[in-house]
């Protein structure tokens, strides 16, 4: 029995000490290759629109051109299932974790984790608020206060010659979010100066486009009536989903988008560039989900030791009803 068993042992031995190698892919791979690359877990918070989709795809493009080795989980618009995914990447050891977070709160006890192993942390398109401080390294994404203020300016713009009052329904993204909070206080911040602006109702589509609709034929049945006296004269709609989901519902009972209820949404992509030269949305804020290259270069910078601003904006304009259809951009989404 002994003799039997001190080669199986030596061989069990020998197998174990090479299983590193193994692991790491064959000897003679290139240096640089998988075992070197950096890895980066990312953990999307969904694909509810058709910005989430180019944002992911912006992801994912961007690491294979930087030969960065990504770990990407779609988290379905739940917080948990974007912590049980940051968990993964923890246990995994991945070199940097970057998130979406579906909403602002309760984020510390996950990202108090990823600490304690010191894996930095980038936080991509929406904000969070912490009880501690110094959980993140970096924010990489838009402004969205300012996305409302500009969607508030060009409607007083709009309207600045108007005598009477404004009603405006408001079509707010998932409530708890960044972009929501920011959307709302910004358009908020940039009329309140003027009395005649009033929101009559203001509603949460959850940035989705058949959510859009649903909350739209609800608020048209209720708060849409000319004859009886009782009108909407704007939608603020915190994204171009909903926004294309209220034109179908406002369609749908033979109302002119764009004309009877102007419309102002927020992204700006190819879509909604269409409906707007159509005439059916009348101002576009531009919200980029192009983020991907500048977040494989924090992440490149990060791993070699390199500062990293603590937040990084990306650059964003508008587009009205006034341009000319030749200047508005061509978009890939
Ligand atoms: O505007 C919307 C998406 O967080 C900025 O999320 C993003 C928003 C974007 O679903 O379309």
């Amino acid at each position: 029995m002994k003799k039997i068993l001190l080669p199986a042992l030596l061989v069990t031995a020998a197998i174990l000490l090479c299983a590193p190698f193994f692991m790491t892919g064959p000897p003679d791979e290139p240096a640089g290759d998988y075992g070197n690359k950096i890895v980066l877990g990312f953990a999307q918070l969904g694909a509810e629109s058709e910005w989430r989709s180019a944002s992911s795809e912006s992801v994912k493009r961007a690491a294979e051109k930087y030969g960065v080795e990504l770990m990407f989980e779609n988290a379905q618009q739940k917080q948990e299932n974007q912590i049980k995914a940051i968990r993964s990447f923890i246990a995994h050891r991945v070199d940097v974790i970057a998130f979406a977070p579906v909403v602002e709160t309760d984020w510390d006890n996950v990202l108090l984790e990823a600490r304690a192993e010191r894996i930095p942390v980038i936080l991509v398109d929406r904000k969070i608020q912490t009880e501690f401080s110094g959980l993140y390294v970096s924010f990489l994404g838009s402004d969205f206060t300012e996305e409302g203020v500009k969607a508030g300016r060009w409607l007083a713009r709009k309207f600045g010659e108007t005598g009477r009052d404004v009603n405006i329904v408001e079509l707010r993204g998932t409530d708890g979010a960044s972009p929501t909070r920011g959307r709302s206080e910004g358009f908020r911040d940039a009329i309140s100066s003027d009395v005649r602006f009033r929101i009559v109702c203001s509603e949460s589509g959850d940035f989705m486009r058949s959510k859009g609709r649903e909350t739209m034929e609800r608020i048209l049945d209720e708060y849409f009536a000319p004859s009886e006296g009782r009108r909407i004269d704007v939608l603020f709609a915190h994204n171009d989903d909903m926004a294309l989901g209220a034109v179908e519902a406002m369609e749908e009972r033979g109302i002119a988008p764009g004309r009877d209820i102007v419309i102002i949404s927020v992204d700006a992509q190819r879509s909604a560039l269409e409906a707007l030269e159509e005439g059916k949305l009348n101002c576009v804020v531009e919200c980029s989900p192009y983020v991907g290259e500048r977040l494989m270069e924090i992440v490149v910078s990060l791993v070699s030791g390199d500062e990293i601003p603590p937040a990084i904006f990306s650059e964003e304009t508008m587009f009205t009803e006034d341009d000319p259809p030749e200047s508005l951009p061509e978009r890939p989404y």
